[in-house]
């Protein structure tokens, strides 16, 4: 048997929604390996289409959790971090990887800050050079395109790019300092969609593509990235993560696409199956 692996991911608790943490902890879990979190706030739901929200910021409180995991000499053979409420939690995160990493815990970054060419509400572009500096840090970044374009001061372009603008793209993030970057969302021909993964030293971007379908869920983000860390700490290599990552995304979203009630998130439970049996090949 496999070693069991630990990991530990930081991101927001939005009660209703099917994103952050109530995605990131039920799919790592399912891909059998045991999943720490830490909320960095409480938001009654997500802020993609909802009105009203609560929002608890949790960042106070981090500190102390942190100490105590140390004392307690826990460690972590991933931290993945997901949307964080504030620059001082980026900071927060930096000082986790140093401190509660195994010795070659594998540091994974999702920068969740924006889609479709905008900002999540209450980000600005501060946060978003902010949240460069903790891609800088990181074994894997999972940004999508308009984030990686944030990120690195590169005009966003929805659509009609080049190979040329996606390589620009996912350079200027190896050069932020992260080691691989996976990059979500690269379409050059239409009904297609993928994922691109490029490590510092490739010479080429390798490509996992599928079927692009009519309408987007939200949350697919998040689903890709927990599943992408399940499987790569399963002992997968970054483009087979993306792989698997990317057919749960859509099995999910096919799913959803059957009930159009259901607008706020992306239905991922009942394609966790498929995921575990195939992270079990
Ligand atoms: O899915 C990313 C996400 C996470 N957390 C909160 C969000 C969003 C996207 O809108 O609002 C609170």
């Amino acid at each position: 048997m496999e070693q069991d692996k630990r990991v530990l991911t930081v991101q927001d608790i939005s009660c209703v929604g099917q994103c952050s943490l109530t995605v990131a902890l039920p799919i790592i879990s399912a891909c059998g390996i045991e999943t720490a979190i830490l909320p960095s706030a409480v938001l009654s739901t997500h802020t993609g289409g909802f009105s009203g929200w609560t929002f608890r910021d949790l960042t106070d409180d981090i500190p102390a959790i942190v100490d105590h995991w140390q004392k307690e000499k826990l460690c972590f053979d991933a931290i993945y971090t997901g949307y964080l409420g504030s620059k001082r939690q980026i900071e927060l995160v930096k000082d986790m990887f140093a401190r509660l990493g195994t010795p070659d815990a594998l540091k994974i970054v999702d920068p969740a800050m924006a889609d479709h060419g905008k900002l999540y509400y209450g980000f600005d572009e501060a946060f978003a050079h902010e949240m460069a500096t903790l891609v800088g840090t990181a074994d894997i970044a999972l940004p999508n395109i308009t984030e990686a374009a944030m990120m690195t001061d590169t005009p966003y372009i929805g659509e009609g790019y080049d190979e040329s603008y996606i390589r620009t793209l996912m350079d200027k993030v190896l050069a932020l300092g992260a080691k691989t970057v996976v990059l979500t969302g690269v379409s050059y021909r239409a009904g297609e969609l993928g994922v691109a993964v490029l490590s510092r030293g490739d010479a080429e971007i390798s490509y996992y593509f599928h079927e692009k379908l009519q309408k987007s869920c939200h949350g697919t983000g998040d689903i890709f990235a927990s599943a992408f860390v399940g499987a790569i700490v399963r002992g997968r290599d970054p483009l087979a993560a993306a792989t698997v990552a990317a057919d749960f995304t859509l099995a999910g979203m096919r799913i959803t696409q059957k009930d159009d009630t259901h607008w706020y998130g992306t239905k991922f439970e009942r394609a966790l199956p498929m995921l575990v049996n195939e992270l079990n090949k």
